[in-house]
């Protein structure tokens, strides 16, 4: 993927046009995200040094970024107003605020961000302070936190007027055989002269084809709610409160749109049941952690109760194998590309990501009966009323 180079006086340049006060100390670039590009801000104010995110949204991947940040503006405006009507005191922790340009504009979505002249699309937040951003998961309690957070998420925004219509960012985004088909696509082309080098990590999603159709289906069926979602829920994209461990804030807004909450609990489990981060490169250490799943199940199905229809909670066991798919198979079809997508720091990035999912799934597949099992416990063990058939 292309990055940009900037200097601290383009950087500079970039903040003045954000409504912040103080002076321009510096920035950094912070590392972990795959898409945008994101640096960390230094302002001195009034003798104080205060933080915020500045981000320059990659406009290769979300090809409407202005429709993208009034997705952006409308969410972030519901919570707030939402944890405002709760009476919460630290809104400022829990949610995403944007700044705002300093140019008056009478399209409210057009404040939320700045375009440079070479096209480039802006935006600007305040850091939240002393959180965990965690690459891996290695504590329980804090896989447990995630996704009783991403669950409380999903339902912050079950009333958010009009949220089915949002932008769709990226259409089809899970859509796993779509995905299937752009990795077909990607090998049949071999536009990177890569496919000789991964013949065996090709054959292993092959050989999984029958698979891709499970949820996919329900979903065309109709039989799996359409919930607003967040879409990117790995790990490093909710922010624990370094004291309490709860997961105070949802970030990384930009896929926000109609989904089925199995992507979200799925995604999460891609990233907190893995022992590993998802580059390791030692694949034998790779296994899926159970006592994990079932934190994450605890933390999930005690925040959404009894509110889940009976197909959702069925598919939880196997919503982790299913987003790993995904996520596997798009990185083997971008190393087939040729690195045209996600952020890589060497050629072999995304074949050693490709070869960490794999071994995820393996050890999810092996477990399958064990994953089913926690969550029956779960729902015993919480009351729940779902009458649990796989
Ligand atoms: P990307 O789309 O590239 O993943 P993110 O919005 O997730 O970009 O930002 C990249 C990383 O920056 C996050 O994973 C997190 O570690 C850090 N980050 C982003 N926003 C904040 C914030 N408001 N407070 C603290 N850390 C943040
Ligand atoms: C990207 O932006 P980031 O790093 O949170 C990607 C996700 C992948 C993830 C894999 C818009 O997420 O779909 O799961 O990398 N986001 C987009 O690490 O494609
Ligand atoms: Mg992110």
């Amino acid at each position: 993927m292309k990055k940009f180079r900037y200097e601290q006086a383009a950087l500079q340049n970039v903040v003045e046009h954000f409504h912040i006060y103080g002076e321009f100390i510096e920035t950094h670039l912070i590392g972990p995200g795959n898409i945008n590009q994101t640096f960390l801000l230094i302002m001195d104010q009034a003798g104080n040094h205060v933080r915020y995110v500045l981000q320059r949204i990659n406009a290769e991947v979300f090809r409407r970024p202005g429709e993208l940040m009034n997705n952006y503006v409308r969410i972030t405006e519901h919570l707030y107003r939402k944890y405002k009507a709760q009476n919460a005191l630290d809104i400022s922790r829990r949610c995403i605020q944007l700044i705002h340009t300093r140019h008056d504009c009478p399209n409210q979505a057009l404040k939320a961000y700045w375009i440079d002249p070479q096209g480039g699309y802006w935006r600007c937040y305040p850091m939240i302070e002393r959180v965990l951003s965690l690459e891996k998961v290695t504590h329980s309690k804090h896989a447990q936190a995630a996704a009783a957070a991403f669950a409380r998420f999903q339902k912050d925004l079950c009333d958010l007027e009009g949220g089915l219509d949002l932008h769709p960012s990226i259409p089809r985004f899970h859509d796993i055989l779509l995905r299937y088909s752009q990795l077909e696509e990607a090998v049949a082309a071999d536009t990177a002269q890569r496919k000789a080098s991964c013949l065996k990590e090709i054959q292993f999603y092959q050989q999984r084809k029958t698979l891709y159709s499970t949820i996919e289906k329900l979903r065309a069926q109709g039989r799996l709610p359409t919930r607003l979602c967040h879409n990117d829920t790995k790990i490093n994209n909710i922010l624990i409160d370094e004291h309490s461990g709860e997961g105070i804030a949802v970030i990384d807004l930009d896929t926000v749109m109609p989904g089925s909450i199995l992507y979200d609990f799925g995604d999460l489990g891609r990233t907190s049941l893995s022992n590993s981060t998802e580059d390791e490169t030692d694949t034998t250490r790779i296994f899926a952690r159970m006592e994990y799943f079932k934190a994450m199940i605890r933390g999930f199905l005690g925040e959404w109760q009894d509110s889940l229809s009976e197909i959702e909670v069925r598919q939880l066991a196997f919503a982790p194998r299913f987003m790993t798919l995904i996520i596997g198979m798009r990185f083997l079809t971008d190393y087939l590309n040729g690195d045209v997508y996600f952020q890589t720091h060497s050629a072999q990035h995304n074949l050693e990501r490709t070869r960490s999912h794999m071994a995820l799934i393996d050890s999810m597949e092996s477990r399958e009966p064990d994953m089913q099992q926690i969550v029956k416990e779960v729902i015993a063990e919480l009351n729940l009323p779902y009458s649990l058939q796989f």
